[in-house]
């Protein structure tokens, strides 16, 4: 456990006894603690172990005895009682503004309020202000704040908070007096939701830049501001959405900036393996610099930082604490694949079933993207609801296609479907039409109610058919909306490579679907992977770059996606896979 650890833990022991009314006296005898242990100088962990807590003044006997048990075991068993003798909605209301714990544990001592919901029904009907301390205005700020916590207390996908977050620093990096800015967290990592933007600023002089800051017009509201971070509500409307993200601007001396820049792009799990490298190293790595008592590491770059604890750069997208410290130390870290590495896409849609444009239009589409070839995977039979194709259309459409691409230049459409996997796992056209596609992504769009056994077994006995190319949206998935399918992945990726099928990237925004965590399995498991944007309009077709995102999060090399290869080489292996489809 960490410094920051441990006075988050005894933080929120403080608050707990708090919320159950335990006397000012014991409850800040913890918060102080906290302070305390956050600027200890030296290594915790060595202090425990040299019996030197309890002579640092504020931390008594008692205190020591927890921070050790913390330290050695990682948790510690009065903190779990703690939270399990406080009911959870109180802790959850401590996230309204105007609500500390003492006013929480009057509402729950007075209107018996233990979750949010409660206290909203509590203040709608005017209860809340009838009480002593608190009154109509505390009640409107309640529900104000519930409100909120609705709509921006959630996660936002990536495709609507990057543009948020970069019309916010493109005005930042246009501030006089700014040096360097760049976005950071889970977005900087290209993570597929997140949950508030983080902005980093390097400048002589900060004050400046807070002011300009929250007059920024996309600025909704003004949380907090302090001489060097700022914290804001921001708001823009994407593609008809309007997205509200919660935005902090912290400033930095540049000296600093490159330490910040890697502290608060996280991880936080790779943060602690960092810090902890540096210690082996006899030194410490924080948000401001990697030093010790004696001297300190300068450093002008990440890179620089990774230099000094034996590491090469680590791309942002890498920095989950999932093998990427160990595979820099090896110089094993993947060269990640790139946008302008993909040649071509397979799985869209025309106005044959749900798409919006032709297929003249969308091979010219993906030719303005620098594309070879565009696949039209347009829906089978069954799916009615978006126009699926029966087989008399299909033919019809190869026919449009061959004319279509005996005029087209520079740019091929390749003859392929979107097969509907049916509720018992065939495929949503004879074995004889199918033949005459030239690759097949077959897809789960009905039944999605099965047992995981089952959906399983479905898709697997799919992934066997030797005119399947491809797997489509694996798990069916709507990212914030709707939990995929049950399925057993592992046991899909075992099929899919055990019968040489390819898995899709979906990189719609809503599904980023085969996960990053399972692309990075199906790699090493030699699974051949393709990223499809399943555009239904010539402008979808650049959503493709966030399935590259995903790709990257997975480790995925040029070499381990599909279609970064040209033309006529896709066109040797898919006819090579029809010709010996079990190979
Ligand atoms: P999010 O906001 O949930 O989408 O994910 P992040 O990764 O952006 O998380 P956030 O905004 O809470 O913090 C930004 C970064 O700051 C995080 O990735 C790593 C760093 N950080 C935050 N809290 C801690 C901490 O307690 N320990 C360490 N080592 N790093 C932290
Ligand atoms: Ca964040
Ligand atoms: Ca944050
Ligand atoms: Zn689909």
């Amino acid at each position: 456990m960490t410094k920051d650890d441990v006075a988050d833990a005894l933080d929120e022991i403080g608050t707990l006894l708090e919320l159950k009314g335990e006397n000012t006296f014991r409850t800040n005898a913890y918060h102080n603690a906290a302070r305390l242990v956050q600027q200890l100088p030296g290594d915790l962990a060595q202090m425990v172990a040299d019996g030197k807590l309890a002579e640092v003044r504020g931390i008594g006997e008692a205190l020591a005895l927890k921070i050790t048990t913390l330290v050695t075991t990682g948790n510690l068993p009065y903190l779990e009682d703690l939270r399990a003798s406080i009911p959870v909605g109180l802790v959850k209301m401590l996230r309204l503004p105007g609500l500390g714990p003492k006013k929480v544990k009057a509402l729950h001592d007075l209107l018996h309020i233990d979750s949010i919901e409660k206290l909203k029904a509590a203040c709608e009907s005017g209860e809340v202000a009838k009480q002593k301390g608190f009154g109509a205005k505390t009640q409107t700020r309640i529900l104000e704040g519930i409100a909120y916590i609705d709509q921006v207390g959630h996660r936002v996908r990536i495709d609507l908070a990057l543009p948020l977050g970069l019309a916010l620093l493109e005005q930042i990096r246009a501030f006089p007096g700014v040096i360097r800015a760049e976005l950071c967290g889970s977005l900087r990592r290209r993570k597929e939701t997140v949950a508030d933007l983080d902005i980093l600023v390097s400048s002589a002089d900060a004050q400046p830049i807070m002011d300009a800051f929250v007059k920024i017009p996309e600025v909704i509201q003004v949380l907090g501001q302090g001489p060097t971070k700022s914290s804001v509500v921001a708001g823009l409307h994407v593609h008809g959405t309007k997205v509200t993200l919660q935005a902090d601007l912290r400033v930095v001396e540049d000296t600093q900036y490159p330490f910040a820049l890697h502290y608060f792009t996280g991880s936080k799990e790779h943060n602690i393996r960092m810090r902890q490298r540096a210690i082996d190293r006899g030194l410490s790595l924080n948000e401001y610099a990697l030093a010790n008592e004696t001297r300190s590491v300068p450093c002008k770059d990440e890179t620089d930082i990774f230099a000094a604890l034996d590491l090469p750069y680590i791309q942002p997208e890498l920095r989950e604490d999932t093998g990427e410290i160990e595979a820099g130390e090896l110089k094993k870290l993947p060269a990640l694949v790139v946008d302008s590495d993909i040649r071509g896409v397979f799985h869209n849609h025309t106005t044959y079933s749900d798409g919006t444009a032709s297929l003249e239009e969308m091979a010219l589409a993906a030719k303005q993207l620098g594309f070879e070839y565009f696949g039209v995977g347009d829906h089978s039979q069954s799916l009615t609801i978006a126009r699926g194709l029966p087989s008399n259309v299909v033919r019809k459409q190869w026919a449009e296609i061959d004319r279509v691409n005996a005029k087209l230049e520079g740019v091929r459409i390749l003859k392929g479907s979107e097969v509907d996997i049916l509720e018992d796992g065939s495929l949503d056209y004879t074995d004889e039409l199918l033949a005459g596609f030239e690759y097949v992504v077959a897809s789960v769009h009905s039944h999605f109610g099965m047992p995981e056994a089952e959906m399983t077994a479905r898709v697997c006995k799919a992934l066997s058919h030797p005119a399947v190319t491809m797997l489509g949206h694996a798990t069916g998935r709507l990212l914030l909306k709707r939990e995929g399918y049950k399925i057993n992945l592992d046991e899909v990726l075992k099929v899919a490579a055990k019968h040489g099928k390819m898995i899709e990237i979906n990189a719609q925004p809503s599904r980023l679907d085969l996960d990053w965590k399972y692309v990075k399995q199906a790699k090493a498991m030699g699974i051949p992977i393709v990223i499809n944007p399943d555009a239904h309009s010539t402008g979808e077709l650049a959503l493709y770059t966030f399935g590259v995102q995903v790709a990257r999060r997975g480790w995925l090399t040029k070499d381990d996606v599909f279609n970064t290869r040209g033309l006529a080489d896709v066109m040797k292996e898919l006819a090579r896979r029809k010709q010996s489809p079990t190979v």
